[in-house]
C-alpha cells in the first residue's frame, strides 16, 4: 500500500515516499505527496525539506503500469509537484538513497540540491521503454551536466553510480553514512543562507556552449541512427534536449511534454514496456517457489574449451566465480585459454576493462586434462563435441568423479537432456544450460527442465543465470528447445522462398528492414553452415527431417562453403571483411535446384517474405506453449529478443503476432498448411485464441 510519510526533524520536514517494490510514483503516491508538500508549504515552522524513499530504492519512476490506464481528472502530476517543489520558497534536498530513476531523477533535478548514497544509481532510462523523460528530464539534467553528458545518459538509459553524478553535477554530494541525516543538515544550511533556494532551470550556464554547435544534435542523431537502428525514442530524445539548448525554459518543457505523450501511446513504447515486464516474469517458475532453497555455487567447471565452452568460462570468471576448464588435447586447451586471454584482452584494448580486472579474471580461470581436478566443483557445464554418445561417456565420467552435491549441466544445442541425464544416478542433478554465442556477450541462457531435475538444481541455475549476467528461461526438453525450434520452422522459410523466386540477399533485406540485425543467410555464415548441415545429416539419418528444402545449403556445404569462416557460403566475403556480397555461383546453384525440383520461380513480394519468414515461427512458438514447453509467451519474446536478434521495440515474436491480430497469421498459417503441407498446420492454440479474438498475451 504506497504511504507518503512527513517527519518533522527540527525545522526540516523529512518526507518519505513508501511504494514497494521501488517507490513508483503511482497515482496514489503523486497525491499522497502533494497532500504533504501542501500541508509542509504552510507550517510557517517547516523551513525547509528533504524528499527520500523508503528502503533500498529513492525512486523507480512513474508507475509504468499505470500507462494506458485511466487517471483521476484531479490527481496531481508529476510535473506539476516538481514545478510546486521547485518554485517553492523554502529549499528542497533530495537524500537519494539508491536507485533514482526516469521520474524519480527529475523529482530530484526539481528538487534544489542531492545527496546521494554511495550505492545509488542515477538515470532517465525512459529511452528503454520507447518512451523520454516526461516530467522536465531532457531540460533540467543538460542545465546540470552540460548538453553532451545529457545526451549519452538520455539517449542511451544507462544508470550512473554516484560517484559519476557527482562528478557530472547531478548530485551535490555523496553521503556516506545517513544520507537523510547529511540531507536534512544541508537543507539546514540552505536555508539558513537566507537566499531564494537555486532552481535547476535558472541554470544556463551548461547549455550555452552548445548554441554554438547546432551541427552537435545532427551528428548525434546520425551515430544514433546507427547504434540504435528502428528506434523511434532514441531520436525524439535528442530533439528534446536539443530543444533544451535553444528554447527557454517553459518552451522547452512544452515540446517536452508533447513528445513524450506521442511516445506514450506509440506501437514502439508498448511494445518494450512489454520486454520491461516480461524480463521480470522469466525468473518466476509456478511450481518452483521464490524461496526455494539453492545450492550454493563457489566454483565451476567447463568440459570442453571450444567455441562456446571459452565463452562460458568467461561468464564465470566475469562474476567472481573461480572455474576450471577441462579439455581432451593439450593442443585443444591451449587453443581455447589464448582464445579466452584475447577475448579479455581485446576488451581491455576498448578500454571496457581494466588491466587489474582483466588479470583477476584470467586468475580465476583454471585449464586442465584432468577430471579429477573437477571432483570439488558445484556445478559442471559440460560444452563437449553434439555427439550424444560423447555427450553420455563425459556424463558417466562426471558422475562418477564429481562431488553428489553437484550440479550437471549440458550445453548441448539439440540432443535430449533427458536421455543424458539418464546415463547418471543424478538425474536430478541434471539440466540443461543453452548458451547462445558468443556464449560470454549473449544474454540468453535457456536452462532446459529435464523430466527429473530438482526444483533445487532449476532454481540454483536460474539464480546462478543472473548472477552471471545472463537471462535465464526456463524451457523443456524437444528437439532444439525454444529458440532453435522457432529457428527451424524459420529458416525452412527461407530456403523455401529462395527455391520459389527470390535471392539470398533480397530475402535478408526484409529481414533486416523489419529490425533483426541481419537475416537468416547471413546469420548462416556468421554461425557457420557446417554447424546445421551436420546437424541436418543427423536427423536426415534419424529419418526425422527429409525436407528437400535445404538442397541448396547442402550443396553450398558440400562445396566446403560454411560462410564466414571459409570466406564462402550464402555470400562471399572479401579477406577481412564479414560483410556479405552476392555470389553468382550460390545464384546459379539456386536456379538448378528450383529446376530440378520443377519449379517455376516468380517474383516474391517483401510483405509475402516477412509473412513466410515470422508467421511460421510464431505458429511453432504457439505449438510450444500448446505443449507446455515454454511458460509463458512473453518467455518466449525474451528468448528471440536476447538470443536472436528480434527487435525489442516490437516485443518479440509473440507480442507481435497479437499486434498483427491472430486471425491475419491463422488465414496466411492456413493458406501454407494448403501450399506446403501439415508442418504448417496452424497451432491448435492459434486456432482457439484466433477464434475466440484473444492473443497470446491474455491465453
Ligand atoms: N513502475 C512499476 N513497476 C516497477 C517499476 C516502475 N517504474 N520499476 C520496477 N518495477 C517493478 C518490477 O516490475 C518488479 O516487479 C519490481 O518492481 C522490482 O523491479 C515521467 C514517465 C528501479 C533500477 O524505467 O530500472 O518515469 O517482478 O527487479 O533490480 O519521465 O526496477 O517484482 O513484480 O527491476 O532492484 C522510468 C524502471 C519509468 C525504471 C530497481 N523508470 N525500473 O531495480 O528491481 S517512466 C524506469 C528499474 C517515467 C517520467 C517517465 C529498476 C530499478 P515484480 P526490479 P531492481
Ligand atoms: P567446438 O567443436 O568448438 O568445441 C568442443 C570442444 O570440446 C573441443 O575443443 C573439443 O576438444 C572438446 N572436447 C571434445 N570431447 C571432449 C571430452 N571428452 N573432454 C573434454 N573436451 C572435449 O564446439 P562448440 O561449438 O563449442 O559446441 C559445444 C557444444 O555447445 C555442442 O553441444 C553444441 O551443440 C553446443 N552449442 C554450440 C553453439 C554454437 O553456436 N557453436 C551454440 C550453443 C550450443
Amino acid at each position: 500500500m504506497a504511504e507518503v510519510k512527513l517527519e518533522r526533524r527540527g525545522s526540516v520536514a523529512v518526507i518519505t515516499l513508501d511504494n514497494p517494490p521501488v517507490n513508483a510514483l503511482s497515482v496514489a503516491t503523486l497525491t499522497g505527496l502533494a497532500q504533504r508538500v501542501t500541508a509542509g508549504l504552510a507550517d510557517p515552522a517547516i523551513k525547509a525539506f528533504v524528499l527520500t524513499g523508503a528502503g533500498k530504492i529513492f525512486v523507480g519512476g512513474a508507475d509504468i503500469r499505470e500507462f494506458g490506464k485511466p487517471r483521476p481528472a484531479e490527481a496531481p502530476t508529476l510535473s506539476q509537484l516538481i514545478e510546486t517543489i521547485e518554485n517553492a520558497s523554502a529549499p528542497f534536498v533530495a537524500a537519494i538513497n539508491g536507485a533514482a530513476a526516469g521520474g524519480g531523477l527529475e523529482l530530484a533535478l526539481g528538487c534544489h540540491a542531492r545527496i546521494a548514497s554511495p550505492g545509488a544509481r542515477l538515470g532517465l532510462p525512459e529511452v528503454k521503454l520507447g518512451l523520454l523523460p516526461g516530467a522536465g528530464g531532457t531540460q533540467r539534467l543538460p542545465r546540470l551536466t552540460g548538453v553532451e553528458a545529457a545526451l549519452d545518459m538520455i539517449v542511451s538509459g544507462e544508470l550512473k553510480p554516484a560517484e559519476a553524478a557527482l562528478a557530472l553535477g547531478i548530485v551535490d554530494a555523496v553521503a556516506a553514512g545517513d544520507v537523510v541525516a547529511a540531507a536534512v543538515a544541508h537543507a539546514e544550511k540552505l536555508a539558513a543562507a537566507g537566499k531564494p533556494p537555486q532552481r535547476t532551470r535558472d541554470l544556463g550556464g551548461k547549455i550555452e556552449a552548445a548554441k554554438a554547435k547546432p551541427e552537435l544534435f545532427a551528428n548525434y542523431r546520425k551515430e544514433t541512427a546507427r547504434r540504435f537502428r528502428g528506434y523511434e525514442a532514441p531520436q525524439r530524445c535528442i530533439d528534446c534536449v536539443e530543444a533544451a539548448a535553444t528554447l527557454p525554459f517553459a518552451e522547452g518543457l512544452k515540446a517536452e511534454r508533447a513528445a513524450f505523450l506521442e511516445r506514450v501511446g506509440s506501437e514502439q513504447s508498448k511494445a518494450q514496456r512489454h520486454v520491461f515486464f516480461a524480463e521480470r516474469e522469466v525468473a518466476k517458475i509456478p511450481d518452483v517457489p521464490a524461496d526455494t532453497p539453492t545450492l550454493p555455487i563457489k566454483a565451476a567447471a567447463v568440459i570442453g574449451c571450444g567455441t562456446m565452452g571459452g565463452g562460458i568460462a568467461m561468464n564465470f570468471a566475469n562474476a567472481g566465480i573461480p572455474v576450471t576448464v577441462v579439455e581432451s588435447t593439450k593442443e585443444a586447451l591451449e587453443r581455447g585459454l589464448s582464445i579466452i586471454g584475447k577475448n579479455y584482452a581485446a576488451t581491455a584494448a576498448k578500454g571496457r576493462l581494466s588491466q587489474a580486472d582483466m588479470q583477476k579474471r584470467l586468475g580465476l580461470i583454471k585449464g586442465t586434462l584432468a577430471y579429477e581436478d573437477i571432483k570439488a566443483a558445484d556445478i559442471v557445464i559440460e560444452a563437449v563435441f553434439e555427439e550424444m554418445d560423447i555427450k553420455k561417456e563425459t556424463f558417466r565420467k562426471l558422475d562418477a568423479l564429481v562431488k553428489p552435491a553437484a550440479i550437471l549441466a549440458t550445453n548441448t544445442s539439440t540432443l535430449d537432456v533427458d536421455e543424458i541425464a539418464a546415463v547418471t544416478k543424478r538425474p536430478v542433478k541434471v539440466i540443461g544450460t543453452h548458451f547462445f554465442s558468443p556464449a560470454n556477450v549473449m544474454r540468453l541462457l535457456e536452462n532446459v527442465r529435464g523430466r527429473k531435475s530438482s526444483k533445487e538444481t532449476i532454481a540454483t541455475v536460474m539464480a546462478l543465470s543472473r548472477r552471471i549476467g545472463k537471462i535465464g528461461v526456463l524451457v523443456g526438453v524437444c528437439d532444439g528447445f525454444v529458440g532453435n525450434r522457432m529457428l527451424a520452422a524459420y529458416t525452412r522459410q527461407a530456403n523455401a522462398l529462395i527455391l520459389e523466386g527470390a535471392l539470398p540477399h533480397e530475402v535478408d533485406k526484409v529481414i533486416y528492414d523489419f529490425g533483426f540485425p541481419m537475416g537468416p543467410f547471413a546469420m548462416g555464415d556468421l554461425a557457420g553452415l557446417d554447424v546445421s548441415w551436420r546437424i541436418r545429416k543427423r536427423r536426415q539419418a534419424e529419418g526425422k527431417d527429409n525436407y528437400p528444402g535445404y538442397v541448396v545449403g547442402d550443396r553450398l556445404c558440400e562445396m566446403g562453403r560454411f560462410g564466414q569462416k571459409t570466406g564462402q557460403g550464402w555470400f562471399r566475403y572479401e579477406a577481412g571483411s564479414r560483410t556479405p556480397l552476392s555470389d553468382p555461383l550460390v545464384e546459379a546453384t539456386i536456379l538448378k535446384a528450383s529446376a530440378e525440383l520443377g519449379l517455376k520461380r516468380r517474383k516474391i513480394a517483401a510483405e509475402e517474405i516477412l509473412e513466410r519468414c515470422m508467421y511460421p515461427l510464431i505458429n511453432e512458438g504457439a505449438k510450444i506453449l500448446d505443449e507446455g514447453l515454454a511458460l509463458r509467451s512473453s518467455d518466449i519474446d525474451i528468448i528471440w529478443i536476447n538470443g536472436y536478434g528480434f527487435p525489442a521495440y516490437r516485443g518479440g515474436p509473440m507480442f507481435y503476432a497479437d499486434r498483427v491480430g491472430l486471425a491475419k497469421i491463422l488465414q496466411v498459417m492456413r493458406r501454407l498448411e494448403e501450399q506446403h503441407g501439415e508442418i504448417l498446420r496452424p497451432a491448435p492454440l492459434l486456432e482457439r485464441l484466433a477464434r475466440e479474438g484473444k492473443g497470446f498475451g491474455e491465453p
